[in-house]
């Protein structure tokens, strides 16, 4: 058995529109994920997340799902128009009880809570008069949104994270087009991404002058990245799978913990980059107090200057084209129902990668995970290929502590199967399988599997 430091953090992860559900009750306002998934031809069989889990109904049952498998720490999210129906101005004070009653039922049970500010659901009203990412307008309502926020519930929490992937965000919102709000370009991710990254900063600014001293909280983001193999010992193939991660993590990770965009992306992108003037330098430098990260899958990466046709969105960390990177994947690597290669030592490299470059960061697994094709049977789910999933991963993260990297928690997406955004219900990522029929939930093996984990605080080492 692998045993981890005894203070290590296990846990799990949601986020507000892909299992709250009750997209209108009590006064939520919408969002822009309310109105794109209306949009003929957007979500997988025109599924929506009107209801979702029902998580917003179910919430008390929730936690003690979560306290059933011995959760130590759940990370939500809260939802910007369920606070402020209109993106600014008025407090819904019915959303504020929701959240806080979450908070402290969590915190009754001796959970963690992980709040984030922001996964993906922007308030409508922000997009339809104020142009959503696009006008640095975004920074101070963002920052208005949060300083309400920790208003509230900065009393009560420990950790708190501002907002979910900013890649997959712009990228796929403002790049590709296939999530909210819908738009493809290749100007406006970088545009996006720069907005986001400048109201994070201001975010965390106003929590270190008012709030941090409430309760020493801390405070970062999660960022996602996959691993990104050299296809090829060559060293145009190594230069193209750092550049690869140059464009994946370091647009963030560079900023926030080194103070620039990665040179690569300057030269490559030119006046399509925006720079930060030196007092925006300031405020985006070490605006994390850790390192939290999302990793799902690994790719081969080759040099490539022509001939992108191969660039799938969600395997492509960016536009090929920008990049002049390839990517591929080994036949022999098992896919889960994402069609996203499972290679746990993925992660452990990517560990060492961050280890190195941000200066041996302490470090969060934010969301980590899998859908397979889950079957209900006889009242069981029996997913062994989630467990075998989660164990190559868990082990990797236990062999890199083992080698000196600060790695203190992980947490699996998801606690439930929820909304899988463009795929709508038909990805299954959680420990608990969801009827969406009845919103009945059903413990699958895998959720047996981390309790004992949990418990013995130890991983079974891979034969
Ligand atoms: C994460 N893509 O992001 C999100 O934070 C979750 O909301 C999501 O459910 C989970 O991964 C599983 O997909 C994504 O490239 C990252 O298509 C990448 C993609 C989608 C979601």
């Amino acid at each position: 058995m692998l045993l981890f430091p005894k203070d290590f953090l296990w846990g799990c992860s949601t986020s507000a529109y892909q299992v709250e559900g009750a997209w209108d009750q009590d006064g939520k306002g919408p969002s822009v994920w309310d109105v794109f998934t209306q949009i003929p031809g957007k979500i997988n069989i025109g599924h929506d997340a009107r209801i979702a889990a029902d998580h917003y109904n179910r919430m008390e049952r929730d936690v003690q799902l979560m306290a059933d498998i011995g959760i130590r720490a759940y990370r939500f999210s809260i939802s910007w128009s369920r606070i402020l129906p209109q993106g600014q101005g008025k407090v819904n004070k019915m959303g504020i009880a929701f959240y806080s009653k979450l908070i402290d039922l969590l915190l009754e049970k001796d959970i963690t809570p992980w709040p984030t500010l922001f996964h993906w659901d922007l308030p409508l009203t922000l997009q339809f008069e104020k142009d959503g990412l696009l006008n640095p307008y975004i920074v101070d309502a963002f920052t208005e949104y949060a300083d309400v926020c920790f208003y509230y519930f900065a009393d009560r929490i420990k950790y708190w994270l501002t907002l979910n992937e900013p890649y997959v965000y712009a990228m796929l919102g403002y790049g590709f087009g296939c999530m909210a709000p819908g738009r493809k370009s290749m100007t406006e991710p970088y545009l996006a991404a720069h907005h986001l990254l400048l109201a994070h900063a201001k975010i965390v600014q106003l929590f270190r002058e008012k709030y941090k001293h409430i309760n020493n909280g801390k405070i970062s983001l999660p960022l996602n990245c996959d691993w990104r193999e050299p296809l090829t010992y060559k060293p145009e193939d190594t230069a193209a799978a750092q550049r690869a991660l140059d464009f994946f993590l370091g647009w963030f990770a560079d900023p926030i913990f080194l103070g620039d965009y990665p040179e690569s992306m300057k030269v490559r992108l030119g006046d399509r980059l925006p720079a930060f003037s030196t007092d925006e330098k300031d405020m985006v430098r070490g605006s994390a107090d850790f390192f939290a990260l999302n990793h799902y899958t690994t790719h081969y990466a080759e040099a490539c200057s022509e001939g992108f046709e191969n660039a799938v969105p969600w395997e492509n960390g960016g536009f090929a084209e920008d990049q002049h990177v390839k990517l591929s994947s080994d036949p022999t690597w098992e896919k889960t129902e994402m069609g996203w290669n499972v290679v746990p030592y993925g992660l452990y490299k990517l560990l060492h990668w961050i280890h190195k470059r941000y200066g041996q960061p302490e470090t969060y697994i934010t969301e980590n995970g899998c859908a397979f094709n889950d079957q209900l049977d006889n009242g069981c789910v029996n997913d062994h290929q989630r467990i075998e999933f989660l164990r190559g991963y868990i082990s990797e993260c236990h062999k890199a502590i083992g080698e000196g990297v600060k790695l203190k928690g992980y947490f699996v997406w998801s606690l439930l199967d929820n909304f899988e955004w463009m795929l709508g219900y038909s990805k299954r990522f959680g420990l608990y399988y969801v009827d969406f029929q009845t919103a009945k939930r059903i413990p699958k093996a895998s959720a047996h599997w981390y309790c004992n984990l949990i418990k013995s605080n130890s991983v079974q080492e891979l034969k």
